[in-house]
């Protein structure tokens, strides 16, 4: 990686010249830095004259939310673009397509989707998405099934998983997930509104021996190749069409940590309704949409998991009849405890989301990160006793004050 360096805005125009078929020899391009997430640089480069343009993401030798104190390999560069061509592969049309990846600028050169919206965004601004569920749910059901020992050569996979393994990636979620908000970690962060909510999480005993269970699987399982950070920061939306971006933390590990992602995600917005909805009816409303789409999310899945198992199994021993049954509740119920582990995350670990974050009234900001942490403990606590979707939902609808 000798000729690293961070890209210019003006680096990144002349890089993107020799993206071959891309822009005309004479084109006036512009070029802004618009990374707005925790550890790359993202450049947008558009012609003046034409609708061609093209996003370059570069990843930088440390995490930028952090600074140089906090070293990142840059090697994330080459897992995030080889997850991007795989799950192009197993799901085309469902994530942006890779022009180009350097090596040794641990560059990446893609589809720019500026006709689409970041979901998070989308869903701040209480816009539905009708097609959202099918999509991911048929992303997850192929990215997990076709890469698990369920669906590939176990030879192959075995391989994968050494393409694929991401100790500083991992070490990120292992610590801001799993570890700092069950202690006094000084990477925690939380309004001092809630402080006795945080104080609580660290004196659980109860809670902190799901954790630790949850934490295991994630450090212990290579069950399939996870995107890994699926939170709805990594989707991009319109009504019509869902692209999955961002895999730079992909590695093989459980499988309910990347539907528990999307899950969590959705019900995080869920809390922040008490901030978002002009009234009570509004806020009803948008909340059903959002359980409804849980509830899709897993059904879309499980029907195509369970069409994989019963098309293309790999594996002779697990065609008995019953384990498939055993497996997918095994993977409802990680669910269940990956998205509990999300959501208090994201309400006083490290990083949070802008669903809650932003709400601007303090009095109902804090409400809505209390109801993030009662319906992500309650889902962690349960986790090992879930048998169906409508349990997580009636979890959070449950914990639901005003
Ligand atoms: C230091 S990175 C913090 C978070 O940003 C990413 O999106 C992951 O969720 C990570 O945990
Ligand atoms: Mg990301």
């Amino acid at each position: 990686m000798s000729n690293y360096h961070p890209l210019t805005e003006q680096d990144a125009i002349e890089f993107a010249r020799t993206i071959p078929n891309l822009f005309s020899p004479d084109a006036e391009l512009a070029s802004r830095e618009i990374g707005d997430g925790n550890l790359n640089l993202v450049f947008h480069i558009t012609d003046n004259h034409s609708d061609a343009s093209v996003i370059l993401k570069q990843a930088l030798p440390y995490a930028k939310v952090v600074g140089e104190s906090w070293p990142l390999s840059l090697d994330r560069a080459r897992i995030e673009s080889e997850a991007l061509i795989l799950e192009g592969e197993l799901c085309p049309g469902l994530v942006p397509k890779v022009l180009a990846y350097v090596p040794e600028l641990a560059l990446t050169a893609m589809e720019d989707l500026s006709d689409h919206i970041i979901m998070r965004k989308g869903l701040i601004g209480r816009e539905t998405y009708p097609a959202f569920a099918a999509h991911i749910g048929h992303f997850l059901a192929r990215t997990l099934f076709l890469t698990s020992d369920l669906g590939m050569n176990q030879q192959d996979k075995k391989r994968r998983v050494q393409a694929f393994i991401n100790p500083d990636l991992c070490k990120i979620t292992e610590d801001l997930i799993f570890d700092d908000p069950y202690t006094d970690s000084p990477n925690n962060n939380f309004e001092a509104s809630i402080q006795d909510a945080a104080e609580a999480l660290r004196s659980d005993t109860e809670l902190h021996l799901e954790v630790a269970r949850l934490r295991h699987g994630f450090l212990t399982r290579t069950q399939a190749l996870l995107h890994g950070d699926l939170h709805t920061g990594s989707i991009f939306v319109t009504k019509e069409s869902t692209k999955v971006i961002d895999p730079e933390f992909a590695y093989y590990g459980p499988m309910g940590f990347d539907i528990g992602a999307v899950l969590a995600n959705l019900l995080l917005n869920f809390a922040g309704q008490v901030g978002w909805s002009e009234n009570e009816a509004d806020r009803k409303q948008y909340r059903t949409y959002l359980t409804d789409t849980v509830k899709q999310v897993w059904t879309v899945f499980e029907k195509e998991f369970r069409s994989l198992w019963n098309e293309r199994l790999v594996d002779r021993i697990s065609g008995t009849p019953g384990f498939q049954d055993l497996y997918v509740e095994q993977v409802l119920r990680d669910t269940f405890g990956y998205a509990g582990c999300k959501m208090v995350r994201r309400v006083v670990g490290l990083s949070h989301v802008a669903d809650i974050d932003t709400i601007p009234d303090a009095v109902s900001r804090e409400k809505a990160q209390r109801l993030a942490l009662v319906i992500g403990t309650t889902l962690i606590k349960r986790h090992r006793h879930a048998s169906s979707i409508n349990e997580m939902v009636e979890t959070a609808w449950n914990a639901v004050q005003e």
